[in-house]
């Protein structure tokens, strides 16, 4: 029943020890997106036509994208309605005890203010201060993610952002999930914007008469999105800002001879059912031909009892299995690669964290599927994608606030760096500068500046 057929849900294999590292290369890239360019011409009309017709072009933007033709206000304004919120107990349960969770892990991100004396008199401080405005955008398209909803909800509510506004696109009768509602009724948010892609980004950047400007926008969605956050960031007339570039959805599986291939199986299939553009690879340590056999048999025993049997095809179809020898070289090719989501189904997974250099999420040890963390174990699951875990963090109660910093400094201070700061404004030439602290030190000595 291995025989190779052309409806067999299968990944490509490569042996590192056996191909060029060029072939190892062209296998980790990501699989190629629509060009910038071309999205951009897409979007930066509708952008303009939100900025000169403000409620009435949303509007049309979401009859004509979200089929909601019967919609007649494009915002909900808490308190929202009981009737928007009718759960089963499980729902609300399960909403309750995520929320729970994600408040807790980040609520322990909050920092100290710090204070540091770096020279006698001069003292340096750093605190922060949340982001007053902030706007959260909830993808609908192929699956309704309430979780991303409290994903970016709760660290805002922790963080005390004063004004949260949710986005999210209505379904054709223009309504709304009411897992949703629930979920900005938890967090505190003053209001709901109906409506999805570009149009919504660019609400929320400029403001409509019923829609509140934010100051930054969060969130993922789809390339559409993406380009709109982008070019509102970009414009100083918008005064606002994003939290990272967004693309389609990825995980990185590492077994080895212990891992239960059922259970490797099921988490590269449980990111493989998010799109068809998603990306799934799983590295297998030291593996014979027979295992590396048995996950490839899981992937596709299981995938096709998914009800998403056609959105998995579509995954795996670019997507690979690499097989090397030691932990090293997975985590060299893991590192290179930048997963989203990093799993590690090995022994002493544990330790084997120290290697991890780049990833958007961890998940350690055979009981921890990546579910877990995209639901509520507490960790945040909007995550950089694209490789871009080497050089972004992913949402944290960080994302929230600013960093203010602040000096003090004694008449005693003054002296003490006063002759480098004049000498320094003296090599950059830079006279009102040198005069500022010069000023200040003959008063000191009772003389003239
Ligand atoms: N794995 C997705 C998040 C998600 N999963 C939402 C289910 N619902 C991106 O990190
Ligand atoms: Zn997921």
């Amino acid at each position: 029943h291995t025989a190779p057929d052309a409806d067999r849900i299968t990944m490509k294999r490569v042996d590192v020890n056996k191909v060029a590292a060029t072939e190892v290369s062209d296998a980790l890239r990501r699989p190629s997106q629509k060009s910038a360019d071309a999205i951009m011409n897409i979007v930066t009309p509708i952008i303009s036509d939100i900025r000169n017709n403000g409620d009435k072009a949303l509007l049309s933007y979401t009859h004509k994208f979200e089929k909601a033709t019967s919609l007649t206000s494009p915002v909900i304004k808490a308190p929202f309605p009981q009737s928007l919120m009718n759960l089963s107990e499980e729902t609300i349960k399960a909403i309750d005890v995520s929320y729970e969770n994600i408040r807790k892990f980040h609520a322990a991100q909050t920092e100290q203010p710090l204070k540091v004396e770096t020279m006698p008199g001069v003292v340096c401080s750093r605190f922060s201060r949340p982001i007053e405005r902030v706007g959260l955008y909830v993808p609908g398209g192929t699956a309704v993610l309430p979780s991303t909803a409290l994903m970016l909800g709760v660290p805002a509510m922790v963080a005390g952002c004063k004004k949260i506004v949710i986005a999210s696109p209505p379904r054709s009768d223009g309504s709304i999930t009411p897992e949703i509602v629930y979920v900005a009724h938890k967090v505190g948010a003053e209001s709901i914007v109906l409506a999805g892609g570009a149009q919504a980004v660019a609400a929320m950047a400029y403001g409509t008469e019923s829609v509140s400007k934010v100051d930054k926008i969060l969130g993922p969605g789809n390339q559409f999105v993406t380009a709109a956050k982008m070019f509102v960031s970009n414009d100083t007339n918008a005064g606002v800002s994003i939290d990272m570039p967004a693309g389609p959805s990825e995980v990185l599986v590492v077994a080895d001879k212990d891992a239960n291939p059922a259970f490797v199986a099921s988490d590269l299939l449980s990111q493989a059912e998010h799109g068809v553009d998603s990306q799934v690879v799983c590295i297998a340590i030291d593996l014979s031909e027979q295992q590396v056999q048995a996950i490839e048999d899981e992937v596709h025993k299981q995938a096709m009892a998914l009800p998403r049997v056609d959105i998995v095809r579509g995954a795996i179809n670019h997507s690979v299995t690499f097989m090397v020898k030691t932990v090293e070289e997975a985590m060299k090719i893991s590192n290179e690669y930048a997963p989203e989501h990093l799993i590690l189904q090995i022994n002493n997974a544990e330790q084997v964290v120290d290697q991890v250099m780049n990833a958007g999420s961890v998940f350690i040890g055979q009981w921890t599927p990546e579910s877990v963390g995209d639901y509520s174990a507490g960790v945040n699951h909007s995550l950089p994608t694209y490789g871009y875990a080497k050089q972004y963090s992913g949402v944290n109660l960080g994302s929230f606030l600013k960093h203010i910093t602040s000096s003090n400094l004694t008449a005693e201070g003054l002296k003490n760096v006063g002759t480098a700061v004049m000498q320094l404004a003296k090599v950059e030439e830079l006279e009102a500068h040198r005069r500022a602290v010069s000023i200040r030190l003959s008063t000191l000595t009772g003389g003239q500046a």
